[in-house]
């Protein structure tokens, strides 16, 4: 039956996102609320040819819903979860604040969509580079047990939100205009530039976005001692995130082998032309539902090892697709 769904967090860019995939994809909705901060409160949204306006987040907002979809972080999620859940309505949660709970599943629907039924209320959707390293590992894990996996992220300023997309396009007009600015929404311009990503850094010199990678990739695969070591880097491209990726499995893995696996996996496209040196880029895959894979080639620095490199858009896959394919797994099938 049609759901009553709410989208907390409605104006953001992944809430943007996850009102234009919920059309795309025909979810099935009864009502739509749009919840939004004080800030954002009244904002004009056509959504399937109907205006629609956010509201500002109360208690009374919440009645009678079946689905809310959040991404207005952690701290929203925890004001508002024991009103959700009152409701008897289901929270898909795009902030941290719930991801390593042991009583709330973390999923990726092509890898674990099956541990959705353990859900007491609340599923978490795990941070956008976990969601397309885990894609891409989870097939490869069928050819041999992975035992180590070192990443390197070359983040897009999506992940750091609306503003800082509109940033970037603004200091690089200024610098190419001879007039280069200090930004005023991250802790250094991305005007020709990058930089580590600047999440908290915690007491074993790794930051919070790579610690994510540790912990919810182990959780997600379901290998607890998994050994992964992550450096998480912002760099100035807009939307879609690219991951080096070095993987030490228990057998060798042949690198023809890995990309029939890959090639066969849900949500994954291959793009690898050695003889052109055409490899997956940001452009391949901004705006698109998914993952582009290639550079597939022995590790020779270890026996076991394979090396490859992913693309993949960081506010659909990597956050608001992932949250819709979540909810469509919990729909009755018709
Ligand atoms: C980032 N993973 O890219 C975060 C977005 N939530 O900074």
């Amino acid at each position: 039956r049609p759901l009553k769904v709410a989208v907390l967090g409605s104006s953001g860019a992944v809430g943007s996102e996850l009102l234009k995939i919920l059309e795309q994809r025909d979810f099935p909705i009864s009502e739509l609320v749009l919840l939004s901060s004080e800030r954002s409160e009244g904002k004009k949204i056509i959504w399937k040819d109907e205006e629609l306006v956010t509201k500002k987040t109360t208690k009374e907002e919440f009645k009678n819903l079946d689905l809310v979809l959040a991404s207005a972080g952690g701290s929203i999620s925890k004001k508002w979860l024991s009103t959700i859940i009152d409701q008897n309505a289901l929270l898909i949660d795009n902030s941290s604040a719930f991801r390593l709970d042991k009583n709330v599943p973390l999923i990726v629907p092509e890898v674990n969509g099956s541990e959705v039924l353990n859900h007491d209320g609340v599923i978490a959707n795990p941070n956008c580079t976990t969601i397309l390293l885990t894609l891409v590992l989870a097939p490869l894990n069928k050819l041999s047990t992975i035992q180590r996996v070192i990443v390197s992220t070359y983040q897009s300023v999506s992940g750091a939100g609306q503003l800082a997309m509109e940033e970037l396009k603004l200091l690089t007009e200024q610098y190419l205009q001879g007039n280069p600015q200090k930004s005023e929404v991250l802790p250094y311009s991305l005007a020709f530039n990058l930089f580590l990503h600047n999440s908290p850094m915690l007491s074993n010199n790794y930051c919070e976005e790579e610690m994510k990678m540790v912990n919810e990739t182990r959780k997600i695969l379901n290998i607890a001692d998994l050994k992964l070591s992550a450096t998480c880097v912002r760099v100035p491209v807009l939307r879609a995130h690219s991951e080096s990726i070095n993987i030490e499995f228990a057998d060798e893995v042949e690198p023809k082998d890995a990309l029939e696996e890959l090639k066969k996996s849900p949500g994954i496209e291959v793009i690898e032309d050695y003889k052109n040196n055409r490899f997956p880029m940001p452009n391949d895959v901004m705006g698109r539902d998914n993952v582009a894979v290639g550079r597939l080639r022995t590790d020779i620095s270890q026996s076991h090892g394979l090396e490859l490199w992913l693309c993949g858009d960081q506010i659909r896959k990597g956050a608001a697709l992932n949250a819709v394919q979540i909810a469509e797994l919990l729909i009755p099938k018709k």
